[in-house]
């Protein structure tokens, strides 16, 4: 650091300099985020300094907060008093290693634990194991790449704590079957944690019914993130139990806070997340989420329906806007894509295939270009 400060408008030049080195989401098909709503950025810098850390210093965020997770209850069918089942945090990581926390210390009994989940889970649970020892049994999928029922039930082991299902897996926006996943939580007593990260934004705004959430019996905790499909800003993620006591097995005392106890992994907490996700919820209701879902499922529908023209399929038909396309010479193509075009697309690991997640940026125009910019390359 320098001893010297240096002026405003130089500040203002770098920051505009580091900007335009950043990609703009416009040829980004790659990410799971995308340009916060406007109402969104609004809230969020009204709300810069407010520590929901130290809520009692912050009562107005706090309210608003409370109101974010009524919502999320009723998006979730969550009945039972959702304001005090949860809290926002910074995204899937921290509410998925929160959700395992809380399985690991409301079964203190069992002394060498482990949870099974499908192999398609999101990275994050592999921190959970490396942070806090729990084992991660990984069942394996079927041919629509959805958990295995008959491989979960085969891991399970007198040392199992809980099971893990997707509602939207990253790579493919597969759905778990929850209800068969909440019958053996159920019949053997286990905690059921549903990671809707990317799917509890989309899965309530089509045509289509899913039974994923807390409308199934047995699901005890989700994870559901604003900053994703919520249109919400970055770090807005949401950790909702079916009962506060999962809420509770959290719990540490805070001494000298204005509040006498904390349950969330981070000690000083957006209150600009909260305000941008309450704003942005309010704002579009029901509605707004189900046109925005709406445009990404049409788009996502002209890229199925281009690339098939190119004789392209799919690895399965997408549920949601995530899709992989059957490319030949997928990592290759997936390079020249970026090189030549400037396309961020990622790939899938098994099978390798070029994979798409169709974020409300991706309007029409900008699939017509990606899928002639394709063309040239099959
Ligand atoms: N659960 C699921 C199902 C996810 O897909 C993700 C992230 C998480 C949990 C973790 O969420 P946080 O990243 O909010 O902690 N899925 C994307 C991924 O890892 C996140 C992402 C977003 C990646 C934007 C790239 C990107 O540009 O692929």
């Amino acid at each position: 650091m320098e001893e010297t400060g240096i002026s405003r408008e130089e500040i203002l030049s770098i920051l505009k300099n580091a900007k335009s080195a950043d990609t703009r989401y416009e040829r980004v098909l790659s990410s799971m985020c995308t340009y916060p709503h406007e109402i969104a950025v609004l809230a969020h810098t009204q709300f810069i300094e407010a520590n929901m850390g130290d809520p009692g210093l912050f009562p107005g965020t706090y309210h608003l907060e409370k109101q974010v997770l009524k919502m999320f209850g009723s998006l979730l069918h969550h009945k039972n008093n959702p304001e005090n089942c949860g809290y926002l945090t910074t995204g899937g990581t921290e509410s998925n290693i929160q959700a395992i926390r809380s399985m690991v210390n409301g079964r203190r009994d069992i002394k060498n634990p482990n949870v099974v989940m499908p192999e398609s889970a999101h990275f994050s649970f592999d921190k959970v194991a490396d942070l806090s020892g729990v084992e991660i049994r990984k069942a394996s999928l079927d041919k629509t790449l959805k958990v295995d029922i008959d491989s979960v039930r085969s891991l399970i082991n007198e040392n199992t704590i809980g099971l893990v299902g997707i509602a939207g897996t990253t790579e493919f926006g597969q759905v778990d079957p929850i209800e068969e996943l909440s019958e053996i939580a159920l019949e053997k007593g286990l905690f059921l944690h549903v990671d809707a990260a990317f799917g509890g934004f989309v899965l309530p705004f089509m045509g289509v019914r899913y039974r994923y959430d807390f409308a199934v019996e047995g699901v005890t905790s989700m994870t559901i993130d604003p900053h994703k499909m919520g249109l919400s800003t970055i770090p807005s993620g949401g950790l909702m139990f079916r009962r506060s006591e999962y809420l509770d097995d959290l719990e540490i005392h805070t001494p000298y806070l204005s509040i006498s106890k904390q349950y969330s992994l981070t000690g000083t907490r957006s209150g600009a997340a909260v305000a941008s996700t309450y704003a942005v919820m309010r704002h579009l209701g029901k509605e707004g989420y189900r046109r925005v879902v709406g445009q990404c499922m049409e788009q996502t529908q002209n890229i199925v329906t281009g690339a098939g023209e190119m004789g392209i399929g799919t690895v399965i038909d997408p549920v949601m806007n995530v899709l992989a396309l059957r490319v030949p010479n997928a990592d290759d193509v997936r390079k020249r894509l970026l090189d030549e075009f400037g396309w961020h697309v990622s790939i899938t690991r098994n099978p390798r295939a070029l994979r798409l997640v169709v974020m409300p940026h991706i309007a029409g125009d900008i699939v017509e270009l990606f899928l002639n910019d394709l063309e040239k390359l099959i």
